[in-house]
């Protein structure tokens, strides 16, 4: 049989620019995994677009083929509101780091957990501040010595899957960089989910967090159980809270009206018979008086 030649491969989706993360570096994992779950969904490059704020792991946008744009610090959920909403039938993809979304991003994170954005969220949590050269992140272990935090850090971390979890994102999995099958299966899966897609993909940074992440991690690894009720909140966050241990998979994942939906249902609403609704049904929708 001939191949298809109208088929994309890994190769379609990749840019001319070689990436420009340190040798090791947990994100070139992510990107080609990403590379991966596009030809195997055969993503469309001119209908999908690749979003991220600014950090090492925010560059990415740049090695992808398709719409794209490395912003500003922590605004990559901002951008994605607005392509989404402007043009629902793209797929939006937003990528960034740990201080990216969690730190400076962290408002944009929750509300857009909380309205059901159709749009895929993966964060590349080194847990510190890798472009600027090692700084706590919010995601940093309590203790641990960085670049800003000689002592220890001194804060308690956030860990970014259970809030997702608990503002309400739809689909919330947990991957590995050094993982590539698992990887690539969930952000295939996580860029099907119509709604707020959130994957934080645990992504060393050798440079600032030193070499001996890998092993370390892999040790930590578990996968979770077939028999998982991912759509069981309460057993999703009791495996988000295990001590010393790092399940990987989709956690928690239901079906909810997103926030296209929601938009579209008050446009049909507001349009009625066809004809402009008049000032007073505008009142009347938004102020019922009873
Ligand atoms: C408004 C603003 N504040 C601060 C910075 C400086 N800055 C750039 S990247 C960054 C943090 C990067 O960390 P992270 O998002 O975890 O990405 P990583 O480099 O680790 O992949 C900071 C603080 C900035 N560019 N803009
Ligand atoms: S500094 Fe860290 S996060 Fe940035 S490219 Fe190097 S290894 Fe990766
Ligand atoms: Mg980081």
């Amino acid at each position: 049989m001939s191949p298809d030649v109208n088929k994309l491969t890994v190769k379609d989706y990749k840019t001319d620019l070689k990436p420009v993360w340190c040798p090791g570096c947990g994100d070139y994992g992510v990107l080609n995994a990403l590379y991966r779950a596009m030809a195997e969904l055969q993503l469309e490059p001119w209908n999908t677009v690749v979003l991220s704020g600014i950090g090492c792991s925010s560059r990415l946008p740049g090695y992808v083929a398709t719409y794209g744009f490395n912003s500003i610090h922590g605004r990559a959920l901002a951008l994605a509101t607005g392509v989404k909403t402007a043009r629902p039938e793209l797929h939006v993809i937003a990528v960034g780091g740990d201080g990216d979304g969690m730190a400076i991003g962290g408002n944009h994170f929750m509300h857009s957990c909380r309205r059901n954005l159709d749009v895929t969220y993966i964060l590349m949590d080194n847990e510190i501040y890798g472009l600027t050269k090692g700084q706590t992140a919010p995601t940093t272990p309590t203790g641990d010595k960085t670049k800003s935090s000689y002592y220890g850090n001194p804060e308690p971390a956030v860990d970014p899957v259970e809030l997702a979890i608990s503002v309400g994102a739809t689909w919330v999995a947990r991957g590995y960089s050094g993982d590539m099958k698992t990887l690539t299966k969930l952000i295939t899966q996580a860029i099907e989910h119509k709604g707020f897609a959130f994957l934080n993909v645990i992504s060393p940074c050798v440079t600032f967090r030193g070499d001996h992440q890998f092993k370390e991690i892999k040790e930590k690894l578990r996968y979770l159980p077939e028999d998982h009720d991912a759509t069981d909140r309460t057993a999703a966050l009791r495996y988000v809270r295990e001590k010393d241990v790092v399940t990987t998979g989709v956690l928690y994942r239901v079906e909810e009206p997103t926030l296209g939906d929601r938009l579209e249902h008050i446009r049909m609403v507001a349009q009625g018979d066809g004809e402009p609704p008049t000032t007073q049904e505008i009142i009347n929708h938004f102020m019922p008086l009873s």
